[in-house]
């Protein structure tokens, strides 16, 4: 069908020529385009923006939002509209608030859910002239999961690569809506389907690959004790299941080359665990985002997670993940009402204590779907609060410029005093002499000058442009992180491994009978078989 294209859009008011992490949604939704509309036009605007003209009226175009770029996904929706394509959204934003992009965005369908198997059926109903108004993609099981297609991705633009192994968190914390959209039972993709994919990445050239994951560590020991201080036997096994199931990914990817370097994000419980820490190592998974948020056992409470550590204890817990030789990025939030100007100090010094290798200071964020928000918006509807004619419970419609940095009111500190606060904390964990000190976690001096690009880099994204309203600083941090991103991409391109085989798997699996990619532009066809001939 050359008279029609899909286009898959990556919304960003940032394009910075390089990006840190692939948008995993992209190659998905590639790999759920029915052959029919022929392969899609992916356009990321992280790297560069959209060109209005590439549009043409009968195109489909699909756009991803999150609660962040919402705004500018609108912006590119209508522009698509007014040159006559149909336009589609999906995404966690548009899962949470379907009415708002179909009126914001002019979009002709909304996808809630996931898309992996809802998109062929939007993409089949525009080019009938028939789209519905809402798809409900709901929580397909992990065996649906589709692979993504990497052979139509510019490895040249990239830094990491992302692989998603699982979906889905049982923790309930007050600021984070995965557990709502994404559900509280763990669905785990087959662990073939994660390898296949693993494998044509490295044959393009990846080896540091971010596992796309909500949560790594699904199963706690407290989990698998209640289920047997309970005589809940079907629970029990469910939970062994997905353990076994867990250590049997990482078995496999522990046979991959050597140097592969992935990274996840898991819960801190985590480290009562050594078996599975080692596993990790030996998986190469050398680092994990862990959710430490808060140092105070007032500030957990604050946030539903007084099941994480505090004190000592925490600073203890945390370093045993770097004991079994898994690096941890701590993440903390500041804005809790539980923090008071001490808190800034004292969580910088545990971060350096507890020997986090990297962290991220975020700023009290209340993202729609979390019980945060929904909090807040009940306080609002009694005495609601306006930036220009918009509520401030709908700041993403907000224009970035006037866009207020925090939201929700601290009860004893102002907006201002919270940013320069994080600002410091910021600066003081990423100055030079502290991150020379910790970049001796590894072993080369070629290592040693990565590590420390990568943590200026992390510095300069995430705080320099963010937090920061000076928009002086901003432009320089933008120019600086753009500089840096170059330099960066240089140092985690690896040599091109084309011959590398897949394992040959025994029995088909469920799911896996798609079209995968030898990473050269070929196209191979399943079936696919499970376990691995020795
Ligand atoms: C990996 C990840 C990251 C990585 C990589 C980001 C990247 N470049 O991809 C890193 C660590 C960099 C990151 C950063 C941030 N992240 Co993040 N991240 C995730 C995570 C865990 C997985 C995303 C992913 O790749 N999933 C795999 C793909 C295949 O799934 P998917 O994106 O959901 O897409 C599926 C469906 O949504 C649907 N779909 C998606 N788009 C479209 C489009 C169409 C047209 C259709 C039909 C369907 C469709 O189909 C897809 C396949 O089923 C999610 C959690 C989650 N469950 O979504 C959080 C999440 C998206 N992140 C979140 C946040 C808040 C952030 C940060 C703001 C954190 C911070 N404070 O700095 C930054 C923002 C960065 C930015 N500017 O984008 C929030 C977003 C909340 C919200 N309401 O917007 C989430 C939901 C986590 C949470 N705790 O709530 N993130
Ligand atoms: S913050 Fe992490 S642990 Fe808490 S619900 Fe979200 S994904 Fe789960």
């Amino acid at each position: 069908m050359d008279w029609m294209s899909v286009h898959l859009v990556n919304p960003s008011d940032n394009s910075f020529g390089t990006a840190v992490i692939t948008p995993r949604w992209l190659f998905v939704l590639a790999a759920a385009t029915p052959a029919v509309a022929g392969d899609p036009i992916l356009v990321d605007e992280s790297l560069e923006q959209i060109v209005p003209e590439s549009i043409k009226a009968g195109d489909i175009v699909g756009i991803s939002v999150h609660t962040g770029n919402a705004l500018r996904g609108y912006a590119v929706g209508r522009m698509a509209r007014s040159r006559g394509a149909w336009v589609v959204y999906g995404g966690i934003h548009a899962t949470l608030f379907p009415e708002e992009a179909l009126e914001r965005g002019e979009a002709h369908a909304v996808v809630t859910g996931d898309g992996d198997v809802a998109w062929a059926k939007v993409v089949t109903d525009c080019l009938a002239g028939k789209p519905e108004r809402i798809y409900a993609g709901g929580r397909i099981e992990g065996g649906q999961f589709l692979a993504a297609r990497w052979d139509l991705m510019n490895p040249e633009k990239y830094m990491w690569a992302s692989v998603q192994t699982i979906r889905g968190c049982p923790k309930h914390c007050s600021f984070c809506s995965v557990w709502r959209t994404d559900g509280q039972k763990p669905r785990q993709r087959k662990f073939q389907s994660v390898i296949d994919e693993i494998v044509s990445l490295r044959r393009l050239g990846f080896r540091y690959i971010a596992l796309a994951d909500d949560n790594f560590y699904p199963v706690t020991f407290t989990d698998l004790r209640l289920a047997r201080e309970q005589n809940n036997t079907a629970k029990l096994a469910e939970l062994t299941e997905i353990r076994a199931e867990r250590f049997q990914l990482m078995e496999e990817l522990a046979k991959l080359p050597k140097d592969m370097v992935f990274f996840t994000q898991m819960t801190m419980e985590a480290g009562e665990d050594g078996d599975y820490l080692d596993a990790m190592r030996k998986a190469n998974i050398k680092g994990a985002l862990v959710g430490i948020e808060a140092v105070t056992p007032e500030g957990l409470k604050a946030v539903f997670k007084d099941w994480n550590y505090s004190g000592d204890a925490l600073a203890r817990q945390l370093q045993k993940f770097k004991e079994h030789g898994v690096h941890v990025l701590g993440s903390f939030i500041f804005g809790l009402p539980t923090d008071r100007p001490a808190t800034f100090d004292a969580t910088v010094e545990m971060a350096m204590k507890a020997g986090v290798t990297f962290a991220q200071f975020v700023m009290m964020t209340p993202f729609p779907g979390t019980v945060d928000f929904g909090r807040w918006e009940k306080e609002q509807a009694l005495n609601p609060t306006l930036v220009g004619d918009v509520p401030i419970t709908r700041y993403w419609m907000i224009p970035t410029e006037v866009r207020p940095k925090m939201f929700t009111p601290h009860p004893t500190m102002s907006s201002d005093e919270i940013r320069d606060r994080t600002q410091k904390v910021w600066d003081r964990f990423y100055e030079w002499g502290a991150i020379w000190k910790r970049s001796d976690c590894v072993p080369t001096l070629k290592a040693r000058v990565a590590f420390i690009f990568l943590s200026k880099l992390y510095r300069q994204m995430y705080a320099g442009t963010g937090i920061s309203t000076d928009s002086a600083r901003r432009k320089k941090s933008k120019a600086w992180a753009r500089w840096t991103a170059a330099q960066c991409k240089r140092l985690f391109q690896a040599t091109p491994m084309p011959e590398l085989a897949s394992p040959v798997w025994e029995v088909a699996a469920p799911g896996m009978l798609q079209t995968a990619f030898a990473g050269d532009g070929s196209e191979t066809q399943g079936p696919f078989v499970v376990i691995p001939r020795s």
